[in-house]
């Protein structure tokens, strides 16, 4: 645990290392990679290696109760695993409960030696880690959550490596600071470590071009707005070519286009030109930020990427449909006569929500243990309605009934809250789609389109 003021609130955090985020890991495609991990920790931890394809290395994947059993405290893991067919950048977090607040980090994984980017290599590469902060505890936080059937508080400020900027309530509290040198180009290796909240990132007077979204080499894509998702990962290329009398903002806000609680705290840091003397008395420039709720700006975003799928980075995405699948994700509610209202929010897919198992289920699996799953997951929804109808938007009219683990009315493409999260969808190595809007069966493979 490490002790930590932010916000003008000190409290104990769970760290790798002491270091928040944690400590960047840095290895080359095809390098096998052994992490030790040591639980100094009164909590169970495992950590996942977030967007790592695992290729029959599934214990090393690191959700607890899914893929291992949780590391306890004073013992031991030592991940193993090979990095093949992946470069770009991707993240580890804590799996388990909401540990993974403050227990992440960054995967930076480099093309083979000698082998270039598909773009002018950068100057210099900087990892920019957005994340959320409560004031306090978060294993507290989500366990009363859950006990009360409720969603969880939302978070107290966004942080952009770890520091807030100042914000109303704390004006003291430090920005992270970004130097650049006139007129070199840096890739930005961004992650979205937030738990809940979809983010808007940008930096006053320059454009970001996007060249890569979840270790996937894009088409570089030109914006001054970038949109990510939590657990999402995006490299985007900066020129400092602006006037290199100023400071400029570099800003990471929320996008949420629901009537629902949020936090709505931007978290702003500082880009300067290094060897040029800013005075005090000047002011940072400002970016022009994005309404919470600009749904334009993110769906332009979204539909403006593009798999790269070049000779040497082809989309061999599949043609055609082998299985249809129609999933609807949703929240819905069960019944719990010890909530506050009577109901415990869950999320579900087709109906169906999660239990967590005391086998993981990696290991019932591989020893053929019954009664842990099943394998009869419903390819569509149960009760079909109109998934594209506006819905009500208040929590009691989600009235769901409880069958076994099931719960019945989750609404389309996320909620009956409107909560609507848009990541892309990935194949292997590309970029084929992408979740939000109505269903459309021609957008799922446009992404890859070249
Ligand atoms: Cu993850």
């Amino acid at each position: 645990m490490t002790n930590t003021t932010k916000l003008c609130s000190s409290k104990p955090i769970v760290t790798v290392n002491g270091q928040f985020p944690g400590p960047t890991i840095v290895a080359r495609e095809d390098d096998t990679v052994l992490i030790k991990v040591v639980n100094h920790v009164k909590y169970n931890v495992s950590i996942h290696w977030h967007g790592v394809r695992q290729l029959r290395t599934g214990w090393a994947d690191g959700p607890a109760y899914i893929t291992q059993c949780p590391i306890q405290p004073r013992q031991n893991y030592l991940y193993n695993f090979t990095l093949t067919g992946q470069r770009g950048t991707l993240w580890w977090h804590a799996h388990i409960l909401w540990l993974r607040a403050t227990v992440h980090g960054a995967i930076v994984i480099l093309p083979k030696l000698g082998v270039p980017y598909p773009f002018p290599k950068p100057y210099k590469e900087k990892t920019i880690v957005l994340g959320e902060w409560w004031k306090s505890d978060v294993e507290q936080l989500i366990n009363e959550a859950t006990k009360n059937g409720t969603a969880p508080n939302a978070s107290d400020a966004h942080t952009i490596n770890g520091h807030s900027g100042p914000i109303s309530n704390c004006p003291s509290q430090s920005g992270y600071g970004l130097p650049v040198r006139p007129g070199k180009t840096y890739m930005l290796r961004i992650i979205n470590a937030a738990l809940n909240e979809e983010l808007f990132f940008k930096i006053a007077g320059h454009k970001l071009t996007v060249v890569e979204v979840d270790a996937v080499y894009t088409k570089p894509y030109k914006t001054d707005t970038v949109l990510i998702a939590p657990g999402q990962t995006t490299n985007v290329l900066l020129t400092a070519n602006a006037n290199t009398g100023s400071k400029y903002m570099v800003a990471a806000t929320t996008f949420m286009d629901a009537p629902i609680s949020f936090d709505n705290v931007t978290a702003t840091a500082t880009l300067h030109y290094i060897g040029h003397t800013v005075s005090s008395s000047k002011k940072t420039v400002l970016a022009s930020l994005p309404q919470p709720n600009a749904t334009l700006v993110s769906s332009k975003f979204i539909k403006s990427l593009r798999s790269l799928n070049s000779r040497e980075y082809p989309a061999t995405v599949p043609t055609t449909v082998d299985h249809s699948l129609f999933f609807t994700v949703g929240l819905g509610a069960n019944p719990c006569p010890s909530c506050n209202n009577g109901i415990r929010l869950v999320a579900g897919i087709n109906n169906v929500t999660f239990t967590m198992p005391e086998t993981a289920l990696l290991q019932a699996h591989y020893f053929n243990i019954s009664h842990v799953f099943t394998d009869d997951f419903p390819a569509k929804p149960s009760n079909p309605y109109n998934y594209t109808a506006p819905v009500d938007q208040s929590v009691n009219a989600a009235t769901m009934t409880a069958v076994g683990d099931c719960v019945s009315v989750p609404a389309y493409d996320v909620s009956g809250f409107g909560l609507v999260l848009r990541p892309y969808l990935r194949f292997g190595n590309h970029l084929i789609g992408r979740f939000g809007g109505p269903v459309d069966d021609d957008t799922c493979l446009d992404a890859a389109e070249s």
